[in-house]
């Protein structure tokens, strides 16, 4: 009996610990799985520079656990299967993120974005284009992270035995499931409540950022299926007739200044992060930008501009400007629409005979600017490739100062068989500053801080202008050409307000700081000796039809106005649906108006009527966009 005993407990006892054999082998299995992806997705973040600095400072703590918790909810599924078909399906689910991760980054390294269906889509195109043209010097040794531990895991779940494996309950795993995928949820969205998914710089990479490639990954998928399954897409003729009633309601506003630059060639620089404080300003008792106030006193100067971007940055300030369109609702018209059809600047001076470049001495593909510039009709893109690397100053001290890029361009182009049109985006002065904390301009107790190396940054930019407005001179291009300077979107980012507030010498508030998120605008043209200061309260927007008046040019359908002509009250709009006007502002989010001089709260009720019709331009501007209604209105 007693043997009995002995022999029922020992075989329980043999059970069990076979049992705990099996289950510490699953979770070493899981254990594994998570470390090895983990690890993956972290080469991913780091390699591509996505994230910087240290792996678990506080700015990349949120991108680790958003990872881990979407890994966490992406496996739970698995849970579900039954024996040794969880372990297979955990080998796949690492090989096919595994060959994802390295698709990303080899695309990344190239393109400068992740890889998304659109893409994916259109792979003959764009894929095999990075594949023939350097899919050798893409691929980094180190890059094998991405499939080294896949043979040896390959091997040790082929010579797994079906009894080797953790049996359990359908009950049992279907609490797994629930309990990881319910871990994994609320772990992201604890995550993802703490992040601001700030517009102005929504971006596919710039949730990468935040909360890691794997999120981006479902972020962008979600995006394309409301976009293009979800949508009803579709362009009514209704929406057409809409649009096309809205362009031909528009009045001529009048005609001074008329062709004033007729036939001349058009020279525009767009300065990275150049904001309107900067100008006329002084620190020590030395200006910042000397070169640009001395042009500004012979030139006409828009103290009063505001710059417009949305997701896109820089390039959706070129789009504004290039179009006269607002920038995409969501993300960078540059990257979601670059196939629509477009009566871009570059198209209406192509058709008067001119030569028109876009010069940039970065890489081509950054902002997807190789497809956007042909789409605006610009004839050629002259980018980092074109110009020899002898000089470098910018953030990360490996892009062409701007003094090279200025010296080199004009050699790139022809200048002399026909009038041209240059648009020139510069780069030096790009946020984080600190590359020029030792150049030598004198900025007092700012030295070392965020605004001190800013400001050298525009000081260093400033500087170059000047060379350029130099060479224009002696190559005889500056009596005759049309020269346009504005500063493309703020250098300062809101938690960096009170320093700014400190220099200039003002109290914080909302209302203030929307008046600093002025950009200024230049513009000479042939023989203009005596500058004037035009404070109309206007936007990049309005620069398209305005140059299309100096130059004499028909621009029909822009939604900006010639502010040199238009007897509008002066206004801008932003993307976000705030205005601003020469005499209040409206804060979309809030639903508020204020005084722009006195900062007080007005009645909303004597604006509705007003802002109604403002705000039907982005309507317009989002119609033209989304459902490519140039392609019918030409
Ligand atoms: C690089 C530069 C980037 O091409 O234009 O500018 P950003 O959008 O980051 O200001
Ligand atoms: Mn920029």
């Amino acid at each position: 009996m007693e043997e009995l005993v002995y022999r029922k407990n020992a075989g329980s006892n043999i059970i069990k610990n076979m049992q705990d054999k099996l289950l510490s082998r699953e979770l070493f299995y899981w254990l594994y799985f998570f470390l090895s992806i983990m690890l993956k997705c972290l080469y991913f973040q780091f390699t591509t520079k996505i994230n910087t600095g240290p792996v678990f400072s506080q700015e990349n703590i949120p991108m680790f656990f958003a990872s881990f918790f979407i890994l966490v909810i992406i496996t739970s599924p698995i849970s579900l299967l039954r024996g040794k078909n969880r372990l297979t399906a955990l080998f796949i689910l690492n090989l096919a993120l595994s060959v994802l991760l390295a698709s990303d980054t080899n695309f990344f390294r190239y393109y400068y974005s992740i890889l998304t269906i659109p893409v994916i889509l259109q792979a003959d195109i764009k894929l095999l284009n990075s594949v023939n043209q350097s899919i050798i010097s893409l691929f980094k040794i180190k890059d094998l992270i991405y499939i080294a531990d896949l043979p040896v895991l390959l091997i040790w779940l082929v010579s797994l035995r079906k009894r080797e494996v953790l049996k359990t309950r359908f009950p049992v795993r279907l609490a797994g499931f629930v309990m990881s995928f319910l871990l994994g949820l609320s772990g992201f969205l604890a995550v993802y409540s703490g992040i601001t998914l700030d517009a102005l710089v929504y971006s596919g990479n710039f949730v990468a950022k935040k909360l890691g490639v794997l999120y981006s990954h479902l972020d962008n998928t979600k995006m394309y299926i409301r976009d293009n399954i979800i949508d009803e897409n579709e362009l009514t003729s209704k929406e057409i007739e809409y649009v096309r009633k809205f362009f031909n309601q528009k009045t001529d506003p009048g005609r001074k200044f008329r062709g004033v630059a007729k036939g001349k060639n058009l020279i525009v620089v767009q300065v990275e992060a150049l904001q309107g404080f900067m100008i006329n300003t002084e620190v020590g008792g030395k200006e910042i930008t000397p070169n640009l106030n001395r042009l500004i006193k012979e030139s006409l100067y828009f103290d009063n501009m505001y710059y417009q971007i949305a997701g896109g940055n820089t390039s959706d300030s070129e789009f504004v400007f290039n179009n006269s369109l607002f920038p995409a609702r969501e993300g960078a018209v540059y990257i979601r629409y670059p196939e629509n059809m477009y009566h871009s600047l570059p198209k209406i001076l192509n058709e008067q005979g001119y030569n028109t470049y876009a010069l940039h001495a970065f890489t081509a593909h950054f902002w997807n600017r190789t497809e956007m510039y042909k789409s605006q009709g610009f004839n050629k893109f002259i980018d980092s490739d074109y110009y020899e690397m002898d000089e470098f100053a910018c953030w990360e001290g490996n892009a062409l100062s701007d003094s090279s890029f200025f010296r080199q361009s004009f050699d790139k182009i022809d200048t002399s068989s026909a009038p041209f049109y240059t648009f020139f985006v510069t780069l030096s002065s790009h946020h984080p500053f600190n590359y020029f904390e030792d150049y030598e301009f004198d900025v007092g107790e700012l030295q070392g801080t965020f605004l001190g190396n800013f400001i050298k940054a525009i000081n260093y930019a400033d500087k170059c202008l000047g060379e350029f407005i130099e060479q224009l001179k002696e190559r005889g291009l500056y009596d005759n050409s049309l020269l346009v300077i504005y500063g493309d979107h703020s250098g300062v980012p809101k938690h960096e307000a009170d320093q700014l507030m400190d220099f200039l010498g003002l109290e914080y508030s909302e209302v203030e700081w929307i008046k600093l998120q002025k950009i200024p605008c230049i513009i000479h043209y042939p023989g203009l000796k005596n500058g004037e200061v035009v404070s109309t309260t206007s936007g990049i927007i309005d620069l398209l039809p305005t140059i299309a008046n100096l130059m004499d040019l028909e621009a029909p359908y822009t939604l900006g106005r010639d502010f040199l002509n238009s007897n509008e009250k002066g206004h801008v709009i932003l993307r976000n649906g705030n205005v601003i006007t020469d005499d209040y502002v409206y804060f979309n989010e809030l639903g508020e108006v204020y005084d722009i001089k006195t900062g007080k709260l007005l009645k909303m009720k004597d604006y509705e009527k007003k802002l109604k019709t403002l705000l039907n331009k982005l309507y317009i501007s989002d119609l033209i966009i989304e459902k490519d209604v140039f392609c019918v209105l030409k």
